[in-house]
Order: C-alpha cells, then sequence, then structure tokens
C-alpha cells in the first residue's frame, strides 16, 4: 500500500500541531538556524519525544516553503507549509477569526467565510495525508488543537491501523452557540476520528457530548461515545438513524484531561539569585509600593483585559486605592496582530491605559505600566515573584496557564491570585479569590479583598493551590492522556508509548 512505501522514515509516535516545537532564527549574516520554541506544549511532550524518537509535524512560521525536514535532538522536525494565501484564510481566518471567538463563546462576533472554510479542509487534508505518510504500523499519532479538528477523520480513512489522539487546547461551546458553525457537522466528524479526545474542563467534554448526540444521535454516555463504522473501522459517512447500530461500532473516549506546566521547572528558576535580585529591582524601580498588581496575557479579546482595567480605573477614581500605594503591571504580549478584531482591542486598551495614567499617574508614579512586549521566561518570574497580586480575568480561556506559573513560582507561599471563574484553571485553584469578570463591582471587591488579606490566610491559600500544581504538572497530563490510548494501541497491535 501507499504507506508502506520504503522511501521516508517512519515514526511509532507523531505529534501534529499547527506550530512546529522549534522557531527559525536568521541572524545578521542571513543564516537560519533553529532553537526551541518557548510553548507549553513543547516542554510537555518533550520526554515523550525524547523516549520515543518521535516525529512533530507543524507550520515553521513566514510562508518560506522551501525548508527541508531534519533531526533536531531527537525528534523529526516536519514542516509543513503554508502560502501566503492560506496564512490569510487557514490561519487568520478560519482558526483565529471563526473558530477561535465561536469557541470562546462569542466575545467578539465569528466570520463565516466559505473560502476559509474551504483553505481549512486543504490544510487539514496535507497534514493529515503528511502524518500518514510518517506514521509507521500501528503508530500513535497525537493530534493538536482547534486548527487541526479535520485531521483524526482524515487519517483514520487513510490509516485504520494508526491509534488517534486529539487535544483541544481552548473551550468546548455549549450546543446553542457551537450550531451556529455552518461547518458544523463536518467538525464533529472530523473529531469522531480520534479514539480519546480531550477537553482542558468536563464542561467542555459534555458540551462536545451533547452536539454529537443533536446532530449524528450517536449514543454518548459517560465518557464515552459510540460511533458506527463500516467493516474496515473507518468513519462512516452515516445515515442518521444510529442510536442502536446494529452493524459494526468504535468506541471514542471524550473526557477532560487538565493541562499544567513543568512546575518544578518554574520553581528552580525562582530561587535563582538573578531572578529574585532581579524582583527587588523591579519592586524598587516601581518606587517600593504597597501593593504590585500583575496581569500577563496574550493581547487577546478573551483575556478580559479591559474588565481588568476599568475596575483599577474605578478602584483609583472612588479613592478606594491610592496611586502612593499600588501598582497595576500589564503586560500584553504582541497577538495575531493581522486579524482586525485585535487591532481593535489594542487601540482600545492603550486608550484605556493612556486615560488612567493621565487621570491618576503623577511624575514619579504611573498607575500603569503597560508592556506590549514578549519577555524571556526569566523576567516572567521575576514578574511573579515581585507581584503581591496576579489578576487572571479572562471571559473564557481553556486553561490559563499563568495561574498555574504564579502558584509554582510562589514557594514562599506568599501572594494572591484573583481567578476568573470562566478560566479552565479555577476548576482545580479552587482556593484562589474566584471572581466574574463581568460583575465590574464584584471584581473591584475582590481585588479590595486581595490588597487587604492578612498574611495568614495569603499563606494558607497559596500552599493549597501550589499543592494542587506541583502534584498535577504537565508530565502527569501528558501521561495520562497518553494512558488512555494504551487499549488501543494494544487492540490493534500497535505500540504501548508508556
Ligand atoms: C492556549 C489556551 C491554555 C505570555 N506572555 C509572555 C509569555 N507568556 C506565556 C505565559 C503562558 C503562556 O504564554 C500563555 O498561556 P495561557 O494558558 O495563559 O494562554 P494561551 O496562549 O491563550 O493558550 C489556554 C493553553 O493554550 C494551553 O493549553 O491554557 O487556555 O487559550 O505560559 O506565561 N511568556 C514569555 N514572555 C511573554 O511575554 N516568556
Amino acid at each position: 500500500t501507499e504507506h508502506d512505501h520504503p522511501d521516508h522514515p517512519r515514526f511509532d509516535f507523531v505529534v501534529v500541531a499547527n506550530r512546529l516545537p522549534v522557531d527559525r532564527v536568521v541572524d545578521g549574516d542571513g543564516n537560519a538556524s533553529w532553537r526551541t520554541s518557548p510553548g507549553g506544549l513543547v516542554t510537555a511532550l518533550e520526554p515523550v519525544m525524547r523516549e520515543t524518537e518521535g516525529a512533530w509535524i507543524g507550520w515553521p512560521g513566514g510562508t518560506v516553503n522551501d525548508i527541508e525536514p531534519f533531526d533536531y535532538n531527537g525528534t523529526w522536525i516536519e514542516p509543513m507549509p503554508l502560502s501566503a494565501q492560506e496564512v490569510e484564510e487557514y490561519y487568520e481566518g478560519f482558526s483565529n477569526d471563526t473558530l477561535w471567538p465561536l469557541y470562546h463563546d462569542v466575545i467578539a462576533p465569528p466570520s463565516y467565510h466559505r473560502e476559509w472554510w474551504d483553505s481549512y479542509r486543504t490544510v487539514n487534508q496535507r497534514f493529515a495525508e503528511r502524518a500518514a505518510q510518517l506514521a509507521a504500523h500501528g503508530a500513535t499519532v497525537w493530534v493538536h488543537d482547534y486548527q487541526l479538528q479535520l485531521v483524526p477523520g482524515i487519517l483514520r480513512e487513510m490509516r485504520p491501523d494508526v491509534t488517534i489522539g486529539f487535544f483541544n487546547h481552548i473551550p468546548f461551546p455549549a450546543y446553542g452557540i457551537y450550531s451556529q458553525l455552518p461547518w458544523r457537522t463536518q467538525i464533529i466528524r472530523g473529531l469522531l476520528g480520534a479514539d480519546v479526545i480531550g477537553f482542558q474542563r468536563a464542561a467542555d467534554a459534555g458540551n462536545f457530548q451533547r452536539a454529537v448526540r443533536r446532530l449524528l444521535s450517536y449514543e454518548a454516555s459517560g465518557t464515552t461515545i459510540t460511533v458506527p463504522t463500516d467493516e474496515d473501522g473507518k468513519v462512516t459517512s452515516g445515515s442518521r438513524n444510529t442510536k442502536r447500530p446494529s452493524g459494526p461500532t468504535r468506541t471514542v473516549v471524550a473526557r477532560h484531561y487538565p493541562i499544567s506546566i513543568d512546575a518544578l521547572a518554574y520553581e528552580r528558576l525562582a530561587r535563582e539569585p538573578r531572578v529574585q535580585e532581579r524582583a527587588a529591582q523591579i519592586r524598587s524601580e516601581l518606587g517600593n509600593p504597597r501593593t504590585i498588581m500583575l496581569g500577563v496575557d496574550r493581547l487577546d479579546y478573551t483575556k478580559g483585559i479591559r474588565h481588568r482595567l476599568k475596575a483599577y480605573g474605578e478602584l483609583l477614581a472612588e479613592g478606594r486605592l491610592q496611586i502612593e500605594d499600588v501598582s497595576l503591571i500589564q503586560v500584553a504580549s504582541p497577538s495575531r496582530e493581522r486579524v482586525e478584531t485585535y487591532k481593535q482591542l489594542r487601540d482600545e486598551i492603550e486608550l484605556t491605559v493612556g486615560r488612567i495614567n493621565g487621570d491618576f499617574g503623577t511624575i514619579g508614579h504611573s498607575a500603569i505600566s503597560y508592556l506590549h512586549h514578549g519577555y524571556p521566561r526569566e523576567e516572567m518570574v521575576a514578574l511573579f515573584l515581585a507581584a503581591d497580586i496576579v489578576l487572571v480575568t479572562a471571559l473564557r480561556d481553556g486553561m490559563n496557564l499563568v495561574a498555574k506559573e504564579y502558584a509554582a513560582v510562589r514557594y514562599d507561599n506568599d501572594g494572591v491570585l484573583v481567578l476568573s471563574e470562566f478560566a479552565g484553571a479555577a476548576d482545580e485553584l479552587k482556593r484562589a479569590l474566584l471572581v466574574n469578570p463581568h460583575d465590574i463591582e464584584g471584581l473591584k471587591d475582590t481585588i479590595m479583598t486581595a490588597v487587604e488579606m492578612p498574611r495568614a490566610e495569603r499563606s494558607r491559600r497559596m500552599r493549597a493551590m501550589r499543592k494542587r500544581v506541583m502534584e498535577h504538572d504537565v508530565a502527569v497530563w501528558s501521561r495520562s492522556f497518553l494512558r488512555e490510548l494504551s487499549p488501543y494501541q494494544l487492540s490493534r497491535g500497535g505500540t504501548d508509548l508508556l
């Protein structure tokens, strides 16, 4: 068969993600080299990649399309080129201007364009074909995130012998919202090509199961979905009357596996003397205020940055916070800058920051230190160490790793986390101060509670949150997901990765 072609290397473990785990850097002389991407997924999968000598298929960024595959520290890097038009339609369009706002409860209105959908299908097809070429017989393929939801279905058709996992890093919306999508059934079918479909929260898995029941009438109970198939185990494009299928079926698991961070690595960095010196320096450069508050987000409308600024501005206006006592640092790292909604958001936030600083700042002290940059990880850890309060006010967020990073860093058991109940992290970090960011009065009161919280209570809460994060780190996450795949691997005579 086509996939037995001997010409290219074959792997027992293949990761398929929108981006590669490495970034291309070009130096002053125009020489290109590669370095590890800072992202969490890369650290999460690093141990598995090392042990299995796996392959990773992803877009290298940009539109350079002649990059040859190569070995990087034992991982086979398979660059998937995108044309300028595909970047516009598949990536910026369908992924980031249709699916992203739709899956985040339409905080911004999603755009539906048929050309974008066509491009999404084409690119997903190409990723799936490449995965089919690289996967050894009985291999495991782990597909990541909303950009690639059609890959499991296409791959299942081509390669019934492989075990397929899919992990959705962002929320999965309630059916009333999901049903807006003109291609809602195709996406559900695409995902059902996987053996295990992972979500961040139990509620996301529940929403997905309801969508499957409503759109396909398949039986879904507990965490399993019964999918009618043809004799080869392929997805049937099928009739509607499938509730009690008489023919062959396969079982798909849909449940939550909350993602996490390399918690120990964060704690280690926090214990470095140079990072602590930097934290002290940040504090003194702000004029040693009594309270430093911190927000760290990609500049994204899901993160609730405007709600946070509104609450802070009103607390200053009402005199409940004094400019001499308090300082807010807002890191807003640049993101998706070619998408119109993001341009507008940036303008609005910068207008608001300018107003608050103009109204309340003094020559020696500004109300908000607004930073539209990305920083090295060390600097982020120093900021977490310096911050008495971290504000995570997302309107919707799959997990939110910033919340977990703050807990991992604070080995001194101090600091208060204000956390939106709409972030996945709220299911685990129950001793944070949970807020509804839409309720501005409630948010203001919660910020005041954080400012005034006695040391003993801060310590009790932080201790509980740290325990959770240290015991449920990213290695626990990837192992529990892969463990769910092993019965499928065994039943197909494939390779068990653990
Ligand atoms: C998606 C989901 C889910 C931010 N600015 C800088 C910087 N960061 C780091 C943070 C954190 C990461 O980026 C952001 O992760 P989040 O989880 O907060 O949010 P998304 O980017 O939206 O991620 C999310 C995640 O996927 C994983 O499944 O949790 O819900 O939306 O690690 O610290 N890091 C550095 N400099 C910066 O300026 N070094």
